[in-house]
């Protein structure tokens, strides 16, 4: 076959990869609408950023730049299209940033032309990833980061690295001013901008971390408030989501994306870190917390909301599902989630549903005897409502 032809296929084979049609998953729970296909794919990203097409330079027809993975993206509705903010990897590791949108939310996403071009700090990352996106009541559109540097304390280690808070703001998702990294006491990942201002300041779910990848013994997701947004210091911070032994979130747990507001308070998406025989098991779990103080724990549902399921569990990093973006339209909640930090997927709820799910799922007892107490309670329920043996 000629280049020519082969192009031609790569071309069609890409474009009807994109016009796919995403169908609803028949598997039910009632809490929300998983979808069979991946949002977005390494497969997904342009073809223009891989291949070089002249014939002369590349008569092989070879992809010059290796796509790996598309992950743990950020969400907003931008000038009425779902947009995300996407975690491209690159076959060289390195991630970077790239706008994508869809009309409906489920299907049809497509890469700007260009990615991301994010300013520098004074001193350049090796590494940044997982953007929540913040639509603030000062009316920019925030984007708070994870800034990965090696940790020259250890320069022997090629391993040894730090992680740091990085943020910057755009109005347009296409021109983005960088902001001076955010100071803290310790190492930082999953750190989130709430929408509205606390007591006159901005407001921050943070993660200290002892290390790059352990948390430490006292970590959790925390809070701080910060005076002033252009030169950001978390100063002192406080824990609002505590980890607990024999639960979804005992090694680690990170807000997701901002919260979103409603009548009956906030709701939040987190994910939680178990440790396994395998490894680290990551799981979505939600709680909510009060409007007029969203430091303070409303409901908090046992277990976990989402972790991954069939294909979902196979990929890079196994067993991890990982969110950072959703967007609220008109009382459905698009939730945008990444397995196996190799792709993106989409599930499907409503802000009902996710407020019924938060307030009426069980707490956790925290020791077997309690959730089997709660088990017989509602088969009990069951049977007096003529529901038994089923
Ligand atoms: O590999 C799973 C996730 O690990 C990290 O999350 P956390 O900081 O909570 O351990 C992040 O690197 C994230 O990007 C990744 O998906």
């Amino acid at each position: 076959m000629n280049n020519n032809q082969k192009l031609k296929e790569i071309i069609a084979s890409h474009e009807a990869l994109l016009s796919l049609k995403n169908e609803p998953s028949p598997t039910y729970n009632g809490i929300y609408t998983r979808y069979c296909n991946p949002i977005l794919t390494a497969e997904h990203i342009p073809l223009v950023w891989r291949y070089d097409f002249s014939c002369q330079d590349n008569p092989y027809l070879m992809q010059r730049i290796m796509m790996n993975a598309t992950l743990n993206s950020g969400a907003i509705m931008l000038d009425g299209k779902f947009t995300l903010v996407v975690r491209v990897e690159g076959a060289d590791r390195k991630s970077f940033f790239a706008v994508a949108q869809s009309d409906n939310g489920i299907d049809g996403f497509r890469f700007w032309d260009m990615p991301v071009v994010l300013p520098e700090d004074v001193v350049p990352a090796t590494n940044v990833y997982d953007m929540r996106l913040t639509r603030h009541e000062d009316g920019w559109i925030y984007g708070v980061f994870c800034a990965e540097r090696h940790d020259d304390m250890h320069p022997g280690n090629t391993s040894a690295a730090t992680a740091t808070a990085g943020i910057c703001r755009t109005k347009d998702l296409k021109t983005w001013y960088r902001l001076p990294d955010i100071k803290a006491r310790c190492q930082q990942r999953n750190v989130v901008l709430h929408p509205e201002f606390v007591d006159g300041k901005y407001a921050f779910y943070t993660r200290p971390q002892d290390g790059f990848v352990d948390t430490g013994s006292g970590a959790g997701i925390g809070w701080a408030l910060v005076d002033d947004i252009l030169h950001a210091r978390i100063a002192e911070e406080r824990i609002i989501g505590h980890r607990h032994y024999h639960t979804v979130n005992e090694v680690k747990n990170g807000e997701g994306p901002a919260p979103i507001k409603t009548d009956a308070g906030w709701l939040h998406m987190a994910h939680g870190v178990r440790a396994t025989a395998d490894g680290l098991r990551y799981v979505l779990y939600m709680y909510m917390t009060a409007l007029d103080d969203p430091t303070r724990v409303t409901a908090q549902p046992g277990g976990y909301f989402l972790a991954p399921q069939g294909d979902e569990y196979v990929g890079d990093v196994m067993n991890v599902a990982f969110c950072n973006g959703w967007i609220e339209d008109k009382g459905k909640v698009y939730i945008y989630y990444a397995t196996a930090d190799t792709r993106m997927h989409v599930a499907v709820s409503t802000v009902g549903r996710l407020i019924d799910y938060c307030m009426n799922t069980p707490e956790d007892g925290l020791r077997t005897g309690l959730s089997v107490d709660t088990i017989k309670a509602l088969i009990a329920k069951n049977k007096a409502n003529g529901f038994e043996g089923i």
